[in-house]
């Protein structure tokens, strides 16, 4: 009812709006004048009205930092993350600079230099061969030097060496996270859509001899300065697996495996000291994958190496939980 309200609303000062332009011109035509004509007036105000239009909008994006720049994430809890980071605030500050050398001369310009007695013509400057030169030459090298900085960044973080990393399986389906450790052994075993049948959700073959030690969970713990190997997988649709503090981010498809290797650097302790008492490591899906979307995430812990070993040994394997005795 309210959005129907609004609805209304909207349409009829967009209706009044239209009257009173058609008034203004029905005024005009009776003093005779060219509703179409721009005079020097004309001119004068909207400069004056693009300044300050620059103005507030430089001044809104100056709140903007101000305001949400303490909400953005902590630096990364990872060690690629650095990586990450660095890349982002290259970025971050090159385009900010940029941004506020030609947005104050954008609006300047349009008001300093609009027609006026003084100003009956604009200046005409066809072509100029430096300036040319200077305006392409100087953001080619730019652009360049930002697009290999940013393909060397990913080629480091993506072929990390995995050789001694714990591997754990991410299974997406809609809505939620299941994760799968590859136990002992370090090898996940076989699974498959077609074997999903009651408590065995990820389609685990329970024959194969590299399941039988898998733990199945629904809260992934880590060992701190531990790396691990991330395998995705997604029984459905697209969702995609994001660990907004460790800086990892992959798709997980149907029929294929995908993957990300990190070191996590902190433990949720560590954390909870640093940025308050309710901070948790999430796991979040972030595609749009349907309607409970918003809701798909799974927490992780960062700990010590002894508390993490507590923790799995007081896990039970797939061999425990699923396999008919
Ligand atoms: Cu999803």
């Amino acid at each position: 009812m309210t959005n129907i309200l609004i609805a209304l609303v909207l349409i009829l000062l967009v209706a009044t709006l239209v009257q009173i332009l058609r008034v203004s011109e029905l005024l005009s035509e009776l003093k005779k004048q060219d509703v179409n004509e721009v005079t020097d007036k004309d001119n004068a105000t909207q400069g004056k009205i693009l300044l300050i239009v620059g103005v507030l909008f430089l001044g809104s994006v100056v709140w903007q930092f101000v305001n949400w720049i303490p909400l953005m994430l902590p630096p990364a809890s990872s060690e690629h993350g650095a990586v990450i980071d660095s890349l982002m605030q290259f970025t971050m500050v090159l385009i900010i600079f940029v941004f506020f050398v030609t947005h104050p001369i954008l609006f300047w310009y349009g008001y300093k230099y609009n027609k006026n007695k003084k100003n009956p013509v604009a200046f005409f400057y066809p072509h100029n061969n430096k300036l040319e030169v200077i305006w392409t030459v100087v953001p080619t090298i730019v652009l360049t030097a930002v697009i290999l900085y940013g393909l060397s960044a990913w080629d480091s973080i993506t072929n990390a060496d995995t050789s001694d990393s714990q591997v754990i399986e991410l299974y997406a389906k809609q809505f939620d996270w299941t994760a799968r450790y590859a136990g002992e052994d370090n090898t996940l075993g076989f699974s498959n859509y077609k074997l999903v049948k009651g408590p065995n959700q990820l389609g685990v073959d329970l024959t194969d001899e590299f399941s039988q030690d898998d733990v199945v969970v629904r809260e992934v713990h880590l060992a701190v300065n531990k790396p691990v190997l991330l395998k995705m997988h997604s029984r459905d649709v697209i969702h995609s697996a994001f660990l907004p503090h460790f800086r990892v981010q992959m798709n997980c498809v149907p029929g294929m495996t995908t993957q990300f290797a990190f070191t996590p650097t902190q433990t949720t302790a560590e954390m909870k000291a640093q940025e308050g008492e309710d901070f948790e490591f999430v796991l979040l899906c972030n595609k749009i994958c349907g309607a409970a979307h918003y809701n798909m995430q799974m927490k992780f812990v960062v700990e010590t190496e002894e508390e993490y070993n507590a923790w799995m040994a007081s896990q039970k394997t797939v061999k425990n939980t699923l396999t008919k005795k």
